[in-house]
């Protein structure tokens, strides 16, 4: 019996000892776990550039070099352009932006071209002009060539269509300039505004880096668009039969333009080819054709057919205009002149009011009347600044000429 306990107790003992072997050999498992993780820290640590104290002796400022701090811009992720699929498939139009700026329009202008590619232009690209009667300077072409989705062109305007031309006495002028000051005529005492009016007459759609397209969209510095535009503007143009459009219109002031329209009724009687057959007559005169009664289509804003102002037409037109000398005896404006030549050269189906273009230049704008439109396309305009129904706007006359039907709503901003 005695024997039979020893015999037990060595095989307990020796079951002890085979359980103490196990739990210490497989101990050793998480041991190298540790090990190699303590490695990955290290190898990290490196990788980073100076976290952990071992790599100390690698940081550049700890060896008395030059450091470049980090730049919060940096911190901005690039994407690929386009990556986000906002570019709008298909081809596109023979068209281009076209500003008129001086260098010191840049902030104003940029705040304008922000808006035109928020609202538009990131999704199509198209290419923006820029023209000035000085050389555009370093920071101008910086700002706005980095706004732009498009390419952007800078141009130089040639003298000759900025200056005085010969058959234009001074003295008078200078005469003119004198009195309007006195009259507190907006602009009225100004050399550069005249030329400014002139050129985008008569000559803006002839500088060289014009021709290459056959669309414009003008654009002036500090204006704002309220709507999204998910279409092609220029497209819609040429699909419709378009050449000239608008969206705000109102009266031109009379003091600007005393015998305007007596050269338009001489041009009339000269060149009656040139007047289109279902023209807007209705739309500039109350009395067909007698008087003007200033209604005109605002030009800050425009998106036309560059080939109609480029055409015989249009050139006999400001031809005639400028030989009677307005720009500088009187203070002809650009929007009138304009809009007169898309009243009674083109057809009234050739021109265009763009509604769904939310649009602000000082101190008016247009918001377009339907609440439908403005939840749909984003706009962010408050109806009750919309001018197109105001008692000073043209617009309600170019609805009732081309027989078109206002919209919801307008009774009640009138
Ligand atoms: N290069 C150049 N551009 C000019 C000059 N005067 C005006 N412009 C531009 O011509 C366009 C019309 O001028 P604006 O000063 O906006 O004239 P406006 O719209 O009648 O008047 P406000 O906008 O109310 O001042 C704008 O795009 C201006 O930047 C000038 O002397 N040189
Ligand atoms: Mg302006």
């Amino acid at each position: 019996m005695a024997g039979t306990q020893r015999y037990l107790r060595y095989i307990v003992f020796a079951f002890v000892a085979l359980l103490l072997v196990f739990f210490f050999s497989s101990s050793t498992v998480p041991s190298s776990r540790l090990q190699s993780a303590s490695d990955i820290i290290k190898e990290q640590g490196s990788r980073w550039g100076g976290s952990s104290g071992t790599v100390g002796a690698k940081d550049p400022a700890a060896a008395g070099q030059d450091v470049k701090k980090p730049s919060v811009d940096d911190t901005t992720p690039s994407p690929p352009k386009n990556q986000l699929g906002m570019t709008a498939p298909g081809p596109r139009m023979n068209a281009t932006f076209v500003t008129l700026a001086r260098n010191s329009d840049v902030w104003d202008i940029a705040r304008s071209i922000r808006q035109v590619e928020d609202r538009f232009n990131r999704k199509f690209n198209y290419d923006w002009v820029f023209l000035n009667d000085n050389d555009f300077d370093e920071t101008f072409i910086k700002v706005t060539t980095s706004l732009v989705s498009g390419k952007t062109k800078y141009g130089k305007i040639p003298t000759d269509h900025w200056s005085f031309p010969s058959w234009i006495d001074t003295d008078k002028a200078a005469r003119v300039r004198e009195e309007m000051k006195e009259k507190q005529i907006i602009y009225g005492d100004s050399i550069s505004y005249r030329h400014m009016c002139r050129y985008e007459s008569g000559f803006f759609f002839r500088h060289p880096l014009m021709l290459d397209y056959e669309w414009y969209w003008r654009v002036e510095p500090s204006i704002e668009l309220f709507c999204d535009i998910d279409y092609d503007t220029f497209k819609f143009m040429a699909d419709h039969g378009k050449k000239y459009s608008f969206v705000l219109s109102l009266y031109e002031y009379v003091e600007t333009i005393p015998t305007l329209w007596d050269s338009v009724k001489t041009f009339m009687t000269k060149h009656p080819e040139h007047i289109a057959q279902d023209n807007s007559m209705a739309f500039l005169s109350d009395d067909d054709g007698k008087t003007y009664n200033h209604c005109h289509f605002w030009s800050n804003f425009e998106i036309g057919n560059l080939n109609w102002l480029r055409s015989q037409a249009y050139i006999d037109y400001f031809n005639h205009l400028d030989q009677d000398g307005g720009f500088f005896y009187e203070r002809w404006g650009d929007a009138p002149v304009h809009s007169i030549a898309a009243g009674l050269m083109l057809n009234k189906d050739e021109l265009h009011f763009f509604n769904d273009i939310a649009y602000y230049h000082v101190p008016f704008t247009h918001c377009p009347t339907s609440e439908k439109t403005r939840t749909d396309l984003k706009c962010h305009c408050n109806p009750k600044d919309n001018f197109d129904w105001n008692g000073y706007s043209c617009t309600s006359r170019f609805f009732e000429v081309n027989n078109m039907q206002k919209p919801e709503g307008y009774d009640k901003q009138q």
